[in-house]
This record gives C-alpha cells, structure tokens and sequence, in this order.
C-alpha cells in the first residue's frame, strides 16, 4: 500500500520531492486497511451488537427464542420441466401461446417480491429467500413464474440490506433452473423513479436478461405506451418474455369515472399488443377492481386483444380472491397470488387459498397444497424475523377505494406520515391524496407518479393546505420538487395531459416538455460511467452489474461499494445477526463461498475504551480474533 501511494503521488511522479518527502509526506501513509474478509465480516457483527443497526432501532424486536427457519424437504430428486424449459428450448412466443392454450390458471408466486415489498417495506434478505428456491424447483414445477426481482427491490437491496441484487438474481436463478424469474420493470424508469436515458434502460433490461430474469413485466406510471417502447423492445431484442402491462384505475363500472373505462382499456391493451408484448399484464397496484369489473373487463380484453391474460392484484379492500375467481371464470390465463404467510391485506392474494377454491374445477391448478403448506411455513418462520418491518396493519380496509394507493406505497407512505408528526392525520392524508389525484386530473398512481402524489398529499396535510389554497393563484405555495419535476414531464404524459390550470401553477411561466422524456435526454457514455464509478472507489474493478447499479443509482450503489470494502460479504450472515448482532457465547456459521464456511462465536464485549472505542472478542473457526468499533451510542 506505501509503495502503491508513493507511486501514485503527484510530487513524486513530477520527480518534485527530496530525501525528506517520505518523512514529511503523511499521506503516504493513509492507506485503507487491507483485511481479510472473516475481520470485515466480524467487524461488522461488532458493529451492530454495540450500536445496534440503524434500521431497526426503536422498532419492536423478534422473540429471542426464534428458530433458524428451517426449508422443506425436496419431494423430487431433480426438477419437473416447468415453464423455464419451454422459454429455453421453444422462445417467449410459444410460451405465450402455451399459456394461452392452458385450461388451468397459471400461478406466479409474488412472495419474494412484491409480497414483501408489500407487507416488509422490501427488507427480506437473499439468504431467506435463496435457502426456500430449491424448494420451489422440486416441489412446485407447475407455477408459471417466480416473481423476484425489480420495483423496489433493487435499490432497498443495495441501500438497506448491503446485497448486491444482481448476485440475489444469480443465486435465485441457479437455484430454480426450471421455473421462468419475473421482474417488475417501470418501463423508462428502469426500477428508479425517474426516467433515463434510452441506451440506459436497453443496457438496464441486456443485463437483467443476462443475469436471469425471463419474464419482464413493463409498465409505465402514466400509462404512456409511448414511453415504454423501449423497455419493451429492448427485452424482445433479448429473446424474453415482453409482459406489456396495463395499470388499473378508477372503475370502470362508475360513470364518474368516465376517463379511465372499458374503451379506454381495450384500446391500450391493443396498444401494447401492436408494440410487441408476447402477454398483456393487468397490473391491478392498488387493489381496486372488483369482481363485477373484472368480468367485463377481462371478457373485453381476451375478445378484442387476443393475448395471453396475466392478472395482478392487491388484496388491501379484502377482496382478491373473489376478484381473481371472478377472471377465473372468463379465462384470465395466469394470476399472482402471495404464498400464504406473506399474502392479504397489502399484499397479494392467498396462494393456497386460491388453489384450494379452483381445485376439482375446469381450471384446477394442478398445484400441489401440501408443497404450498410447506413453503408457506417456512415464509411463516422468516416473517417473524422482521417483525422491526410489520407496518401494523390491523385489518384490510375499503378506503383503498377512496385514496387509491398502491400496496406498494401504503405501509411506506404510512411510515412516512409518522416520521413527520402525522400518524394521527392518517385519514386526512388519505383524504388529501385522493383530493391531489383530482387535482393532477386524476392520474394513475403507481411508482413513480404515486410518489408524487404523496408528496404532495403529506405537504398539504402538514401545511394545513386543502385544495382550493393550493388552486388559489392568491396564496404563495412552494410545490415539492417531484411535483415541479412530474409537470415538467420528465415523467412523461398522462391520458390528455395534467390540467393546464395546475401546470401553471406549479411551473408560472415556464413552459413544460410534453414530448417523451428519453427523446430528450442525451445518449449516456457509458465506458465513461464506468471510469467515474472507478475512480469514485479507489480504483475497483467494475463489472457489467455494477455498472448497472451505478447508472441506475449512482450514489447509493458507492455508498453500498464503500461499506462492502469495509464489511465484507454480510450478506452471508444470519438475518438475525444482520440486524441484531450477536449474544455472548453464541455461535453462528457464515458461507461466504461454497464450501467455505466461516464459524464465528462471540465470546465477549469489553468495556468502551477512552477514545471512544470498544473490543469485541471473538472465536474465528476456532481462532481468537479482537477487533475495535466505535462506540456511537
Ligand atoms: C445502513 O446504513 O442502513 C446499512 C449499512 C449498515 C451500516 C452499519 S450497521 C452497523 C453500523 N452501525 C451503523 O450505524 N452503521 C453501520
Ligand atoms: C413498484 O414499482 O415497485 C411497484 O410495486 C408498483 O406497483
Ligand atoms: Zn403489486
């Protein structure tokens, strides 16, 4: 490291240094401390048993008595061919066309993640989903698809959890090598919240394809066909499955709800079909089609598209599983549903429950219950180790047809108006969103423009503002800045645009862009993005993912690469020691390659020394190891 900084000094490459520069020069001496990664690792468990871990302090804390969750036998010796096989072998068509021509309903299982996006704020780890894949390879070969990737897993992987998500990716896939992976892609919001570059988003969807998702549903948060060609056409040029999704607002059964009815849906399905989608997506985020709708509606779509059908819903009103009997019963080709311990209220629909009611019927899944029993409890053993991450939802809850927030954004917005002072305002903020929803000329909310809805919602409750204030051009209001961002329509157009009158409000004389936003935004240099991510780390070597995951997010993915130097692979430990350090006395086992394992005991925590620092001592495989933390409690 000495030699290495000597040689990389200015003064000394410009031959402009004396005998005493090495002596006057400390810089020289300022190198990161090299360690191997059993210290970073147990630096880290040090870490967190003395100052606790940010994200679950003050939040309530798992029984001390849980149990490791322990995964399901495999009831196969190998895997069933299952749908990933036929992608493989015949390409995303006859996989369309196979599904099309099922008499069962198709299942994909959401649990890993939009189940726990829902329910978890997104927080459930790799390992507990990694040591359950096997399971679902052997046992349940029938389902159409894993959902595992995308929304907002992404950046909650690298931000909160220190996971890369690309190695999640490959870890799943390797594991399920027979059933198709699905993501959640927000079309040319990659799975951020504004748009990109177009040659981002292509080279976003090369390597998502690359590092195994099969199945890409695309959507756009407007419902801007116009914005999502490219996502599309990029996972098409991948040989992928291209899920066109449509985002469900309003009713279509209501009258006042003219704007977003049965024409209006059939004419974006075929939208999306004339674009290229091999599967029409209904993407119902908020929960809010009802079964009544639900018949017409899908009876339009398969009449007058003629795709494959995949029906997602959100069980917040209580009510998806009736929703999804009723598509059922007029041939909707595939469902999501949530395995059981991670499914109702914001999340997905009751997967065994769903089984259960379509068995002995012309569209029995064929799915196995007992298999559903078991990995269901094994999520049942996982969930009670975030209990920090339960948003303390009591009950499901009509209201969702008031404000229309997606399951996605509910427990978020929920943990947001409580950091702000605004828990017990729940109601007005509910009531608020649903008001700025008017205002924006009734949009459709989904990630990223339910972002902005909220946003704003949570501004006017706090501010007392209610919509006349914020309409009336008397009164001084200083709109949120994705607001601002969403008018200039760097989110791109919804049906008919926003309501000029808010517009204007917003941006006073500044005129906004109404053409797609990637039609704007300059080609990124790609090569050059990878340099500037290098030299932001010190020189480290970036690969094709990280590459990715800095274009997407540039600062969160250096902020996770700079603790990954410091941490090591903490993806490996228990989940419980993640968040919770470790006990005296206790010991536990960390695989941070295959095969080689790491066992740590903890055997004591010395008293803080007077710089501030304490020594945690520790057994490494039978080795002692001390290593020093500061105390910042
Ligand atoms: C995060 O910042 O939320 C994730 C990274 C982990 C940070 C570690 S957790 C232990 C230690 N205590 C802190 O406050 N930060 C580090
Ligand atoms: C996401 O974009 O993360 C969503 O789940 C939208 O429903
Ligand atoms: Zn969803």
């Amino acid at each position: 490291d000495f030699v290495e900084n000597l040689l990389k000094h200015p003064k000394f490459l410009s031959n402009d240094y004396s005998t005493r520069f090495i002596d006057e020069t400390q810089e020289l001496f300022d190198f990161p401390e090299r360690k191997d990664r059993g210290t970073k690792v147990l630096t880290y468990i040090a870490d967190v048993t003395v100052n606790g871990h940010p994200e679950t302090k003050d939040r309530p804390r798992p029984r001390a008595d849980l149990k490791d969750p322990k995964p399901p036998r495999l009831r196969a010796e190998t895997p069933a061919p299952g749908t990933r096989n036929l992608l493989e072998e015949k390409g995303p068509q006859a996989v369309a066309d196979w599904l099309a021509e099922q008499p069962q309903i198709l299942i994909t299982d959401t649990t890993m993640r939009d189940g726990h996006q829902s329910l978890l704020a997104t927080r459930m780890r790799s390992l507990d989903m990694i040591r359950v894949a096997p399971a679902y390879a052997h046992n349940l070969p029938q389902l159409f698809s894993v959902e595992c990737w995308g929304g907002a897993t992404f950046d909650v992987a690298y931000r909160f959890l220190q996971e890369c998500p690309w190695q999640r990716l490959r870890d799943l896939r390797a594991r399920m090598p027979n059933i198709m992976t699905q993501m959640l892609l927000r079309g040319a919001n990659g799975v951020g919240y504004t748009n990109y570059p177009d040659n981002v988003v292509r080279e976003f969807v090369r390597q998502a394809a690359v590092s195994g998702i099969d199945v890409f549903r695309v959507f756009d948060s407007l419902n801007w066909v116009e914005n999502m060609r490219v996502a599309m056409d990029a996972v098409i040029d991948n040989g992928k499955v291209c899920e066109g999704a449509i985002c469900y607002t309003g009713d279509i059964l209501d009258p006042d709800r003219a704007k977003y009815d049965l024409k209006y849906y059939v004419r974006m399905g075929k939208d999306l079909r004339d674009a290229g989608a091999h599967i029409l997506g209904l993407k119902d985020m908020a929960g809010l089609l009802k079964p009544a709708a639900a018949r017409a509606l899908f009876t339009a779509l398969r009449e007058e598209v003629g795709l494959p059908i995949h029906f997602h819903t959100h069980d917040t009103a209580g009510i998806a599983c009736g929703t999804i009997l009723a598509a059922a019963e007029v041939g909707v080709d595939a469902v999501d549903c949530a395995m059981d311990a991670l499914s109702g209220n914001t999340s997905q629909a009751t997967l065994g429950t769903i089984v259960e009611a379509l068995a002995h019927t012309e569209r029995d899944t064929g799915i196995d219950i007992d298999a559903v029993r078991e990995i269901s409890n094994y999520w049942e053993a996982v969930r009670h180790h975030y209990a920090a991450f339960e948003s303390g939802l009591q009950s499901p809850a009509s209201e969702v047809y008031l404000h229309e927030m997606p399951g996605g954004q509910f427990t978020n917005l929920k943990a947001q108006a409580r950091s702000l002072g605004l828990e017990e305002r729940w109601h007005e903020v509910a009531h608020a969103y649903a008001e700025v929803n008017q205002m924006f000329g009734d949009i459709v909310k989904v990630t990223p423009s339910s972002k902005v809805v909220g946003d704003m919602a949570l501004m006017m409750v706090s501010q007392n503002l209610t919509r006349e204030d914020v309409e009336n051009p008397e009164k001084e209001v200083s709109f949120p800045d994705s607001v601002i961002d969403m008018m200039r329509g760097n989110l791109g157009q919804p049906p008919g645009g926003f309501p000029e009158k808010i517009v204007q409000r917003v941006l006073k004389t500044e005129a906004p862009n109404t053409e797609r936003p990637g039609a704007h935004l300059p080609p990124e240099d790609l090569e050059a993005k990878r340099r500037e991510a290098s030299e932001a780390l010190g020189g480290r070597e970036i690969d094709d993912e990280d590459l990715n995951g800095y274009l997407m997010y540039p600062k969160v993915f250096t902020d996770y690469a700079r603790r990954h130097d410091m941490y090591g692979p903490v993806r490996t430990l228990p989940t419980h020691t993640f968040f919770y350090g470790m006990q005296p006395g206790q010991e536990i086992t960390a695989e941070i390659d295959p095969g080689k394992t790491l066992e740590i005991r903890l055997v004591a925590v010395g008293e803080t020394h007077e710089e501030g620092d304490v020594r945690v001592f520790f057994e490494l495989n039978g080795q002692p190891r001390v290593v020093r933390v500061p105390d910042r409690k």
